[in-house]
Parts: structure tokens; sequence; C-alpha cells
């Protein structure tokens, strides 16, 4: 058989196969390098619009070849997960729930797609014993979007999302380097066409252009930062304890889309809708038992407890001020102390403020003065009539 002709083949059984290895879609794009790619990464770094948990080297992220010398091509795949959560608990009054992004549901999904490309390395294998093969999930060096771009898996939305005609943007991708010279499959000509909702809807207004990020201001990077949670963004993170799905939810592509495929990515609702309000005083141990096996608790339990503290004060849970007041005076780290102090200022009352005054007579810590003094002004003011605040994306 021509060369040409047994990698297409071999193409063409491996995407039949791809039920039967749990995944969703495959794809493959040449190994070339990325040149366009290159050019907004430049860019995107001069705007100072990155996130800082890209891979730093540019080289590395736009040239294959160097991750694997005598690479040809790079198999994409792509796993659906699910969207919707069944028989949901409530966030009600006294029982105020936060929410995780869809992305952080059910098994960490590093394992999960692992797991997948551990299966098709291995189906490769036995059909190309020599193949050279180099996996990655999120963490690799390449742009997971840009290679499932360039493999035909889905189109690069407005929002950012790697879109897929089948699955909407609700899927992980992860891909491997291969020195296989597979034939590549067509980009996907479906796109965005004149819509903007993603755009208008993103809370902070992070969304900079169609396809462009400036993620300082994203609250999925806000969520997982570990420090103060700058001013601005204290009511617009809402009830997100980790993540944010708002410009996927509101995308009309992904309307109606909820698939179960994987049975480790089940959410289970109690953990990925949790009471705000135990959270505040969870310990290690028991952080890891409830949240160790989701991608959420990649950064420990301080941003989770930060953001829920937060959320405490956005939903103006009065019941929730015995607990803050608690965190205000005990809590060892400047970031609690802080956000307790501004949630007590929205939630007012007697004793909040008396706590908040007690408070500023012991802190010691420069930015959490400042927090307490702040916070007893906006608690001293005459306020608002109380409205029933809801719940985020969840
Ligand atoms: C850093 C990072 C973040 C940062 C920054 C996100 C960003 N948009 O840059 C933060 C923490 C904010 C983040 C948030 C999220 N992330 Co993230 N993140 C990454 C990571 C590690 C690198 C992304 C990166 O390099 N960004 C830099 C930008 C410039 O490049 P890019 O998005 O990769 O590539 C696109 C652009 O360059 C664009 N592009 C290129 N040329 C051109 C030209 C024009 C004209 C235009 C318009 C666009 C364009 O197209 C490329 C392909 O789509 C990837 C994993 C990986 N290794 O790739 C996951 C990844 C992108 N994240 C993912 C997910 C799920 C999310 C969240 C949805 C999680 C959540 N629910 O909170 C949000 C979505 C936020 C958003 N609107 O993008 C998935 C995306 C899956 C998908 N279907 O697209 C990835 C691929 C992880 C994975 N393996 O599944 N993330
Ligand atoms: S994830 Fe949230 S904050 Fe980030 S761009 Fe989308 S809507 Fe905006
Ligand atoms: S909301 Fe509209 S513009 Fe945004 S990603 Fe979806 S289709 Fe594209």
């Amino acid at each position: 058989m021509p060369d040409a002709d047994r990698w297409l083949k071999l193409k063409e059984e491996m995407k039949a196969a791809a039920p039967a290895l749990g995944i969703d879609k495959i794809g493959v794009a040449s190994a070339d390098p990325f040149l366009e790619l290159r050019e907004r990464l430049e860019r995107h770094r001069e705007l100072g619009r990155e996130s800082g948990f890209e891979e730093p080297d540019l080289d590395k992220r736009t040239r294959p070849e160097l991750t694997l010398p005598g690479a040809k091509s790079i198999i994409s795949i792509a796993l659906a997960y699910p969207t919707k959560l069944r028989n949901p608990p409530k966030s009600e009054p006294g029982a105020y729930r936060g929410i995780l992004s869809r992305s952080a549901w059910g098994a960490d999904y590093h394992q999960v797609l692992r797991n997948r490309l551990a299966n098709l390395e291995a189906w490769i294998r036995e059909r190309v014993p020599e193949a050279r093969i180099v996996s990655m999930v999120d963490t690799g060096v390449l742009s997971d979007r840009a290679v499932a771009e360039r493999a035909g898996i889905g189109w690069s939305g407005s929002n950012c999302s790697m879109i897929t005609p089948e699955f909407g943007s609700w899927v992980y991708l992860g891909e491997m380097i291969t020195d296989l010279p597979l034939p590549p499959d067509k980009p996907v000509t479906e796109s965005c066409g004149d819509c903007t909702i993603c755009i208008d809807a993103c809370p902070t207004g992070a969304l900079v252009g169609p396809g462009e990020l400036d993620a300082k201001r994203c609250l999925s990077f806000l969520t997982q930062t570990k420090g103060h949670l700058p001013d601005e963004y204290k009511k617009k993170i809402g009830n997100r304890l980790y993540g944010c799905d708002t410009c996927q939810i509101v995308c009309p592509v992904n309307r109606g889309i909820h698939f179960e495929f994987h049975e480790e990515m089940r959410p289970d609702p109690e953990v990925v809708k949790p009471l705000l309000l135990p959270l505040l005083s969870i310990s290690n141990k028991e952080f890891k038992e409830k949240f160790g096996r989701s991608a959420a608790a990649w950064r420990g339990k301080k941003p989770i407890q930060r953001n829920a503290v937060l959320a405490l004060g956005n939903f103006r849970d009065r019941t929730a001020v015995p607990e803050l007041v608690r965190v205000l005076r005990e809590d060892p780290r400047p970031e609690l102390r802080g956000s307790a102090a501004w949630s007590l200022g929205e939630i007012g009352g007697e004793e909040a403020l008396a706590a908040l005054r007690e408070a500023a007579e012991r802190e010691s810590d420069e930015v959490v003065q400042g927090e307490i003094g702040r916070a007893i002004a906006k608690a001293s003011a005459p306020r608002p009539k109380r409205e029933h605040k809801k719940a985020t994306d969840g």
C-alpha cells in the first residue's frame, strides 16, 4: 500500500475507534509552526493580558518540533462534559450556595483526558510500535485551542472558547504530538457571524474584542487568585467559587446542550453547588475529601474560602454575620479577614457594625485596616431596601 494511503487508513480507523477509546471527537493537525498564534501571543503579552497560567516560552508554545523533534502531526481530542445538575439543591436565605464552573464538575479533567490519551497511545502503538508520541492536556506547552482549531475540532468563538458543531463549547481539549505523517483535517467552516452576545454579557468587560480576552479582568482567573480581590470585582464575582461560565451559558450555540458520556464527569450537586457557610471553617482534611477530586482544588482552599466569604456578602446573608465576625477576628490570613470586613459592610446591621469597630482597634494589617474603614462607612450609611439576591451561574 502506498504510504499516503496507509496513513489515511490509520487516521480513519482511529476516528472510528474513538468512541470505544472514550473520546468524543478526534481531529488531526499538521505540526507546522503556529505563526499567526505567535504574533497574537506576543501582542497579548505586550498588552499585559496574560493570566500567568500559560506556558511562558513562546517558542515552545508555537513550535511543536521543539517538544518532539521530527514532529509531523498533532492529534487533537475533545471530550464533552455535562452542563446540568439533576435535582440541584436550592440556594435560599439561610442556606445560600456557591457554584463551581462546569469545567470543575466531576473528576479533574486533566486525569480523565490523560487516561483517554493513554488509551489512544496504546491503540496507536499496537499498529505502529515505533511511533513517537508526546501527549498533553492544559498544562502542556501548546495552545490546546489553537491545535483543536487547526485540527477541525471547532471554531474559535468570540468568547475565546473552542466551539464544536456537535457539543458546543462544553468540551475539554487535549492533544498528542506525533512523528506520524497523518493527513491533516480541514478547519470547520462555521463561525460566530455577527453575534456579540457573549461580549455584551461578560460581567467585567474582560472580552475586549471578539476572541480577545484580558485575562486579568476575567472572573475565571480572578476566582483562582490567592490575594485580596480588587474592589471593582467583589460584587461582580457574585457566588462564583471557582471559574466562570457566563460567556458560555449565554451562547446560543450551547442552548440545550448537555451530555453525560463519561461516568467520571458526573457532578455531585453538594460539591459543585456547596453551602457557603460551612466552607468558612472547613479543615484541610475536609477540603481534600470534598473537593480533592475536582479541578477546582488545584489552588488549595484559600481562594475558594475567600470567594465564599464574598458570596455571603453579595447575598447579604444576615445569618452569616456571626461566622463572618469569627473570620474577621480570628483568621490568620489577611485576605480572609479583609473579605469578611467587606461582606460585613455589605450586610450591615448593628452586630456587623460593632464587630467592625472592634476589629478596627486591633487589626495590624494595613490593607485589612483599609477594608474595615470602608466597611464601617458602608454599614453606617443609610441603605436601600433589602432585596433577595439571585445566584450567579447556578
Ligand atoms: C491560561 C488559560 C486560562 C486563563 C486565560 C484564558 C484565555 N482565554 O486566554 C483563564 C484562567 C482566564 C482561563 C479561563 C478559562 N478557561 Co482556560 N486555559 C488556559 C490555558 C492554560 C492557556 C490558554 C492560552 O494560552 N491563552 C492565550 C490565548 C491568546 O490563546 P488561546 O485561547 O489558547 O488560543 C486562541 C487564540 O489565540 C485565538 N486566536 C488565534 N489567532 C487569532 C486570530 C483572531 C483574529 C482571533 C479573533 C482569535 C485568534 O484562537 C486560538 C484558538 O482558539 C488553556 C490550556 C492550554 N494549554 O491551551 C486552558 C483552556 C483554554 N481553558 C479552558 C477552559 C474550559 C476555561 C474556562 C471555560 C473555565 C471556566 N469555566 O472558568 C475559562 C474560559 C475563559 C475564556 N473566556 O477564555 C479550556 C478551553 C476548552 C474550550 N472548549 O475552548 C482549555 C483549552 C483547557 C483544556 N485543555 O480543556 N483559562
Ligand atoms: S469567563 Fe466570565 S469573566 Fe471571563 S470572559 Fe467569560 S463571562 Fe467574562
Ligand atoms: S455568544 Fe455569539 S459571539 Fe459569543 S461565542 Fe456564542 S455564537 Fe459566538
